[in-house]
């Protein structure tokens, strides 16, 4: 065995214990004396609290204790503003629990422990709190009205940040455009709704405590939880076991249940636990995706893109504990593959009355490709251009990079694309999708009366950001490997990508390398699992850390063999001197002789172990294409999709069938997001869609089979030539479905100007024509 496990397909190591049941999931986490926690809710967007009592609560049989604002002391000051911006004004955050205003439907106002569930949730039905209902902020335009009621009193209005960018001088590119088109687009909220909601266990240990949390960040909410408690950082240890789903929202460090559980744990001295249920996830756990632009772009006769401006508005909800990166990464992702060069930006970001925006996979970059790619469709209806032509007239070229596209999103984080090939990304599309027989067949197709239409959208995203994450690669002489990092794994195969990259550098089979994430006293150094990063940073750090042990490997097994290192190799688990098979060692044995108590050796380290980090200089730029075939039914506004094909450039591929399970997943979500998944809120900033009754999310029926195929420029900005691949595929599906339905029902006029688009939506615009 001395194949390169490297690009290989390998099936996950971690399924087999997870399709059996075997997965750990924090409610799976008991202890005999756990006490379990009810959040007492308001059920208000806006409301001032006049008085809370808990006296007959605290007096219900089972209950351990109730505690409100003023029970936490300091500790209920307003949580961290995690990601500041220079631009972001007025930053809000909100408390643990909220003392005398609520701004969103579902803000905790008291926190209940009961010897159980039950009791705790009968209990938080007898917490009485009098609310003073307020006229709530419910739309991301209304709160730009001067008379709508104010999120947070202190501020003069809504606005909580204004983002102005200018690249090149859009003016003069307008002034000198054969043609200027316009478009409003909108794209609305939705949520993440992993399968596992959130969950919290704190476990008092010692003189310090153990938490299972089901977050995608472990090490950074051990240090931020650690700070707001006082606590030394060794005193808590925070575990994210097995994670049902994690899509964003579970990177928030920290919510405000997080804080409630630790304190509780501490003052009664009880293990206490608690999971959140699927209501409390419609509005406690945060949201993305709602943003209007209006969009202008100057274009020449021929087709080629001379500006862009756009005045967006953005709805961060009731607080910005990330800052204003949403809004950021959209305006960054924009100009995608294009030749952009005079681009203006004003941006709002203002509050609502509504849950709290924090990224949700993709991160404001499916709002950027829709707006980019409806212009794109725009350009080539009014030149009555094939819309690929037009993409291709205008797309940066090979030669091209690295690209600069005159964005920053901070001083250190520069849009500058790094590698990429676009023209070849719509050639492999193209080919994967055989246009020219589709189209053929949708002519046909016309002819009988039948809608079918085709849609195509591409996209550049930034991935695998620093700035750094760290391995931990042993040796044991059992012959295994252990390998491990402060990233949590929420679903994306890590247990099985980084043991291929360190099972490559040491020679050993993938099986025999065990990988552990998520445990901050396995690791106690690393950022966490969002933005793509962990193939790019996490990847990088265990090639160098295997890379390290290796050599290793070779200086010992080259005293215990008499040769020089170089003479040896490792392979089939084994260091062998090259050509001499028969004089070799396993590399368990050379584990336990790398130790000066066993004699033969005087290495100032023992074992074969080491820790490595990879700090990325700035993001990679992974991009693809993606392309659907719809057919509509007129009479019923029924679509069938008939095609999907995704051309994707994630750089070097580690795995490439767990590269095309997050592709599937995120079409999937993105499919969501075009036609089913929407919270909609009532003019009290009310939820209507709380329940997946009518939240409603794609099921296995709903989604269609999916081709794929990908391309490979490395990235030149890691050892390895990794990009990162797991939001690639939610992020350009609106924009695909929006020009394959204009395109199938073209007879009707129908313009698709926002996501999602529902059924009933559809149907009307067939009836009246035009646009949404
Ligand atoms: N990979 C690879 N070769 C590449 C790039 C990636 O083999 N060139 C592999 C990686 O090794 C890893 C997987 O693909 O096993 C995803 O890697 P990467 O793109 O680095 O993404 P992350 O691991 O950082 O995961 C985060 C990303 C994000 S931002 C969201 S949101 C998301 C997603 O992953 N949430 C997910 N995929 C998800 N998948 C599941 N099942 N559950 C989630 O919550």
């Amino acid at each position: 065995m001395s194949t390169r496990y490297f690009g290989q397909p390998i099936r996950r190591n971690e399924d087999l214990r997870l399709l059996t049941g075997r997965g750990v999931y924090v409610d799976d986490i008991s202890r005999p004396d756990m006490l379990h926690a009810a959040v007492v809710r308001s059920p208000y967007a806006h409301a001032r609290i006049r008085r809370i009592d808990v006296a007959r609560a605290r007096q219900m049989p089972g209950v351990v204790a109730v505690y409100m604002a003023d029970d936490l002391g300091p500790l209920n000051g307003p949580l961290p503003l995690l990601i500041p911006h220079d631009d972001l004004v007025h930053g809000r955050t909100q408390s643990a629990l909220v003392k005398d205003k609520v701004r969103h439907l579902g803000e905790a106002v008291a926190f209940v422990v009961a010897q159980d569930r039950y009791l705790a949730e009968d209990a938080a039905e007898a917490v009485e709190v009098d609310y003073e209902p307020l006229p709530a902020v419910h739309d991301l335009l209304q709160a730009l009205d001067p008379a709508a009621p104010r999120v947070h009193d202190d501020m003069p209005d809504n606005v909580a940040a204004r983002i102005v960018r200018n690249v090149g001088d859009y003016d003069a590119a307008r002034a000198r455009a054969d043609l200027v088109l316009t478009e409003r687009l909108r794209i609305d909220r939705g949520t993440a709704a992993s399968m596992e909601t959130r969950g919290i266990v704190a476990i008092p240990e010692g003189d310090g405590y153990t938490m299972y949390v089901s977050t995608q960040a472990p090490v950074a909410l051990r240090n931020g939880l650690a700070g707001w408690f006082g606590l030394p950082q060794m005193k808590l240890r925070v575990i994210a076991p097995d994670v049902g789903g994690g899509f964003g929202p579970k990177v928030m460090m920290f919510y405000p249940e997080e804080v409630l559980v630790l304190f509780a744990a501490m003052k009664l001295r009880r293990p206490v636990k608690w999971i959140e249920d699927r209501r409390e996830n419609f509005v406690a756990t945060t949201q993305e995706r709602e943003q209007v632009h209006e969009v202008e772009v100057a274009v020449s006769r021929d087709g080629t893109l001379l500006g862009l401006y756009t005045r967006f508005v953005h709805d961060s909800g009731a607080y910005t504990p990330y800052g204003i990166q949403v809004p950021i990464i959209t305006l960054t992702t924009l100009p995608g593959p294009y030749r952009l060069r005079n681009y203006r930006v004003e941006g709002t970001v203002v509050y609502t009355n509504k849950p709290t925006v924090t990224p949700y996979r993709g991160a404001g970059r499916p709002h950027g490709v829709f707006v980019m790619e409806r212009m794109m469709d725009r350009i080539a209806e009014a030149l009555g251009m094939d819309p690929l032509a037009v993409r291709r007239k205008n797309f940066i070229q090979p030669d091209e990079f690295p690209w600069d596209t005159g964005l920053i999103y901070q001083d250190w984080a520069p849009t500058r694309y790094d590698s990429g090939n676009y023209p070849l990304l719509a050639d492999t599309l193209v080919r994967l999708l055989d246009l020219d027989r589709v189209r053929r067949e949708q002519e046909e197709a016309r002819r009988q009366g039948r809608y079918v239409g085709v849609g195509m959208a591409f996209y550049v995203e930034g991935s695998g950001p620093g700035p750094y994450e760290g391995v931990r690669v042993q040796v044991e002489p059992s012959g295994k490997v252990l390998v491990a990092t402060g990233v949590g794994t929420q679903g994306q195969g890590h247990f099985t990508s980084f043991a291929q990259v360190v099972a490559d550098q040491l020679g050993v089979r993938v099986e025999d390398v065990h990988v552990v994430t998520g445990d901050t006293a396995a690791m106690g150094w690393g950022i966490g699992t969002f933005a793509s990063r962990a193939a790019v940073v996490v990847g990088n750090a265990a090639h160098l850390a295997a890379q390290a042990v290796a050599d290793k490997a070779r200086q010992v097994a080259a005293r215990l063999l008499e040769c020089s290192p170089d003479d040896i190799e490792l392979a089939d688990g084994r260091a062998r001197v090259k050509g001499a098979p028969a004089r070799s060692l396993s590399l368990g044995e050379v584990a336990f002789r790398a130790n000066p108590l066993r004699g033969t050796l005087q290495f100032g380290e023992p074992g074969l172990e080491a820790t490595r980090y990879f700090s990325p200089q700035q993001s990679t730029f992974p991009s693809g294409g993606h392309a659907a075939v719809v057919e509509v039914d007129p009479e019923t506004a029924q679509i069938r999709v008939l095609r999907y094909c995704v051309v994707h450039d994630c750089g070097t591929v580690i795995n490439p069938m767990i590269v095309e399970g997050q592709i599937h997943g995120g079409v999937a979500q993105g499919i969501g997001g075009v036609f089913y998944e929407k919270l909609v809120f009532d003019e009290n900033a009310q939820l209507l869609t709380s329940t997946f009754m009518d939240y409603l999310l794609p099921t296995a029926s709903e989604v269609p089979h999916i081709e794929t195929d990908h391309i490979e420029t490395p990235s030149p900005l890691n050892p390895l030539g990794i990009k990162g691949a797991g939001e690639a595929g939610v992020i350009p599906v609106a924009a695909v479905f929006a020009q394959a339905l204009e395109d199938a029902l073209r007879p009707f006029g129908v313009r698709v100007t926002e996501m999602p688009l529902s059924p009933a939506r559809l149907w009307d615009m067939i009836r009246k024509g035009g646009g949404t």
